[in-house]
């Protein structure tokens, strides 16, 4: 056993402090290896409290990937999935990608602890920082229609607000398509990627890929005043990934039965009743955001009392009073 998993079972056993002198005794070490083995354990997600007088104290347990513990919790639909579980990857939207190139002909989820290419739209990207988020992965093969695809964006910012709101009791909101917010700062992005066949007009896989910060805190400059964490002094990751599973999976059962996520995509709308600046072709244009139709389109009206609706992939919107 390592230096550090020994110096974790010590801590927490004891749930007290333990000095650094009295870990070094016992387990035969010097306490700058205690100390370095602690650091360690604190990189891994571990919240340890360290007083100089006192010692060390172990205040959470690190919140650590668990294959195992993830498929335990899977349900319905979502008991079928490969699931595939990486330290890191590039991006798992990515990794999905090459399992289907190499023939994968199961629906698929796939997780990392990290991404060192995390990928947002329009080839922007995505921080995906090891131990504190969730990065994960849907590869399904499906006959969905171009048309109905879209939908697929919808009812996964939908699978991600309800298993936040019964894992963590966090009230999340939705901001037209795909992200999600808590408290007027984005907590998750969704990428949605389909391989098509334009002859049939059918999206015959998909990927829908999710990136939830769970604990992160030192965002980087560019995104500190926009992002954030949904927060949790508790292990939470396998339980969330395996809640957001069930959820897409039983709405992905059957996407033209709207009830199952379109009132839940409304009654969490950010946007729906406020005014908005959104962007065509980088054309700024503002209305007030009346209403999210079956397709997940948004209806404006505009300033001369005239209506347009929005689809997904073309434009941006923004809040008038809250510009990015
Ligand atoms: C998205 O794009 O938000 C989609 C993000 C999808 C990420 C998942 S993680 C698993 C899977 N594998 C991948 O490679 N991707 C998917 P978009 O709406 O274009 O937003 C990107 C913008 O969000 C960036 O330009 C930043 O401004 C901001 N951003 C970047 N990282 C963020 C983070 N961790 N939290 C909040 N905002 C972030």
């Amino acid at each position: 056993m390592a230096l550090k998993d020994k110096i974790q079972n010590k801590l927490e056993n004891s749930g007290e402090y333990i000095s650094g002198e009295e870990l070094a005794k016992e387990l035969g070490v010097s306490r700058a290896a205690v100390w370095k083995a602690v650091k360690q354990l604190k990189s891994e997600g571990f919240g340890i409290d360290s007083v100089s007088s006192r010692g060390y104290k172990l205040l959470t347990r690190a919140d650590t990937l668990s294959r195992e513990e993830i498929a335990q919790a899977l349900r319905g639909g979502a008991e079928e999935l490969r699931l595939i579980v990486l330290e890191s990857v590039d991006s798992t939207n990515n990794e999905a990608k090459r399992l289907l190139a190499d023939g994968l002909s199961e629906n698929a989820l796939i997780v990392a602890n990290e991404q060192t290419s995390g990928r947002g739209r329009l080839g922007r990207s995505f921080y995906s920082p090891k131990n504190t988020g969730i990065y994960m992965s849907f590869l399904i093969h499906t006959e969905l229609k171009l048309s109905d695809a879209v939908r697929v964006t919808t009812a996964a910012s939908v699978a991600v607000v309800n298993a936040i709101e019964r894992v963590t009791g966090v009230m999340p909101e939705i901001k037209w398509v795909n992200d999600v917010y808590v408290g007027g700062k984005k907590v998750c992005g969704i990428l949605t990627e389909a391989v098509s066949d334009f002859e049939t007009a059918t999206a015959r896989s998909v990927i829908i890929g999710i990136g939830i910060n769970i604990t992160t805190e030192d965002f980087p400059e560019d995104i500190r005043a926009r992002a954030s964490s949904i927060g949790s002094d508790v292990p939470v990751r396998n339980k969330l990934i395996a809640e957001v599973a069930n959820e897409l999976m039983y709405i992905c059962g059957d996407l033209s039965d709207l009830s199952r996520y379109i009132d839940t995509y409304k009654s969490h709308s950010m946007i729906i009743g406020k005014k908005i600046d959104f962007y065509i072709n980088s054309v700024r244009n503002t209305g007030e955001a009346m209403d999210i139709d079956d397709d997940g389109a948004l209806i404006v009206r505009l300033a001369d009392n005239s209506t347009v609706t929005l689809s997904s992939g073309e434009v941006t919107v923004r809040l008038s009073e809250n510009a990015e």
